[in-house]
């Protein structure tokens, strides 16, 4: 069951070959696929061979095939994780029953909901990042960015086949529209905040590495625990592949961190326009990209009270991450005291599951910030990188719109305003981080904002020419 057929037009391990209507229905939304992406794709880059990692079966063992691949040539298709003999709904109302392999007709449309949502976010990002090749401080980093890049490619393909299997003709009209949204468009934009931001430049591609693709390690764990089991299945293996992004993000922003460390020592300065005089990100600089990507990425969790939360857990569409271990699934009878601007207020945890989700996302969040600390102790230097506070610059939840700073604390608008640019990126700020954008390409050679890796991919030297142009 775990090996993926490739001799197929769509390589998949769920039987395609034996369900000719829905084979055919796939087959006809493909090439609007290879349309979007040589339009909206990664821009130019289409004819370069570039080292990836192609899936060959879902168990742990299937990362083994590395190659040099033309991106229209990946084999995009749909992986489900085998299932679980007789798998049983492990949270909410109908806990114990078992998992459904079809789709309940009074839960059809949040479910289609969820999986739109879910999908949307995949070519979204795609299109976020579509202009970074050209500005990439390596081949080592452009080869991880396209990597990253036909991986969403396939997380879309996994939510789109569940549309076409699951949901009949609606699900067939939802997977047009999932590629006719587009990021920041401004008539069809994405369905959710953070996927119409820009990413322009590398370092908020760390960034959104790293917060906003952790936000998906959350989002697709508590789908993995779904009562419907093909989500759960595509989900699970959906996860393996997003640990490689997040690990982009955590070891892109450690090397900005060490690189800038270097760059203080032999200046034996901390001072902000010396630093960036010597091509590099200041430390406060950095602090003001990861507020606001964090504050962004906080976002997508929705309100910190929510009926959509307390409902989707309750029908089992929906669990919290690793649901498995916490003691009580049904969660009735419980409450949660919640921070609001009226004041603490105690809510049904039902109702308050978007900010327990919230709040583990910062705890794993945590991880990377205290590496970084650590980077910048050793260095012999006080400053210390943090996360904003959930209350800073929401447009989500209670805290929406309000003028609270990086701490949590409430300011009059008038100083917020005033201040705002002391912890988000100015336009001053944003041009900087431009001007360091400059293409390096040559194998091995890195920009001078950024520190070599520590070791490349699938152990091959960094120097390895990991990207073709010619
Ligand atoms: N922007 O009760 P509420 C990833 C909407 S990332 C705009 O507060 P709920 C990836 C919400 O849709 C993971 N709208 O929250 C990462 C609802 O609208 P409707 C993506 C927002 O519903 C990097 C209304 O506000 N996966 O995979 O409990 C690269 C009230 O909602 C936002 C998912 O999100 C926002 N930030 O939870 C590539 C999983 N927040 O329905 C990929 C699927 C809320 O009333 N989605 N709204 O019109 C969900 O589970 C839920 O929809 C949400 C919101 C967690 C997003």
């Amino acid at each position: 069951m775990s090996g993926i057929d490739y001799s197929e037009k769509i390589p998949n391990n769920v039987n395609l070959a034996n369900d000719r209507t829905l084979q055919r229905a796939l087959e006809h939304w493909q090439p609007h696929f290879i349309d979007w992406w040589q339009h909206l794709g990664p821009s130019d880059f289409q004819r370069a061979d570039v080292y990836l990692r192609t899936a060959t079966s879902v168990d742990a063992d299937g990362w083994a095939t590395y190659g040099a691949v033309k991106m229209p040539d990946y084999r995009w298709g749909i992986f489900l994780a085998d299932p679980v003999a007789e798998r049983k709904i492990g949270f909410g109302d109908n806990m114990g029953q078992p998992a459904w392999q079809q789709v309940p007709g009074e839960h059809r449309s949040t479910l289609r909901r969820l999986i739109v949502t879910q999908g949307d976010t995949e070519p979204a990002s795609v299109e976020q990042q579509r202009l970074l090749g050209h500005t990439c401080p390596s081949l080592y980093d452009l080869r991880n960015l396209f990597q990253v890049n036909v991986e969403e490619g396939r997380h879309l393909w996994a939510m789109v086949y569940l549309l076409h299997a699951y949901f009949g003709r609606d699900g067939r009209e939802e997977a047009e529209e999932l590629l006719a949204r587009h990021s920041g468009d401004a008539d069809k934009p994405r369905i959710l905040s953070t996927f119409n931001e820009p990413v322009s430049d590398w370092l908020s591609f760390f960034c959104f590495t790293y917060f906003t693709d952790r936000d998906g390690k959350y989002q697709l764990k508590s789908l993995a625990e779904s009562a419907f089991d093909p989500l759960s299945r595509t989900c699970r293996f959906m996860l393996t592949e997003e640990a490689h992004h997040m690990f982009v993000g955590e070891t892109g922003i450690g090397r900005v961190v060490k690189r800038t460390l270097e760059v203080m020592k032999e200046l034996g300065a901390e001072d902000s326009t010396r630093i960036r005089a010597a091509g590099a990100v200041d430390l406060p600089l950095l602090q003001k990209y990861l507020n606001f990507w964090c504050s962004s990425s906080l976002d997508l969790f929705g309100s910190e009270i929510s009926s959509n939360a307390a409902s989707s857990f309750a029908n089992g569409l929906k669990g919290r991450p690793d649901e498995s271990q916490y003691e009580d699934h049904v969660l009735r009878n419980v409450s949660l005291k919640l921070d609001t601007p009226q004041g603490a207020q105690e809510v049904p945890l039902l109702n308050a599951l978007n900010e327990v989700m919230r709040e583990s996302y910062l705890k794993d969040c945590e991880i990377g910030l205290k590496r970084w600390n650590r980077q910048i102790e050793r260095a012999g230097y006080a400053l210390r990188l943090s996360l904003p506070s959930t209350r800073f610059r929401r447009s989500i939840g209670s805290w929406v719109g309000l003028p609270v700073d990086p701490q949590g604390r409430l300011l009059s608008r008038e100083e917020y305003d005033k201040r705002l640019t002391e912890w988000v990126p100015s336009e001053t700020d944003r041009a900087f981080v431009r001007s360091l954008m400059q293409r390096v390409v040559e194998p091995g050679k890195m920009a001078g904002w950024v520190a070599p890796p520590e070791r490349g991919i699938n152990n091959l030297p960094v120097e390895y020419e990991y990207v073709k142009l010619s």
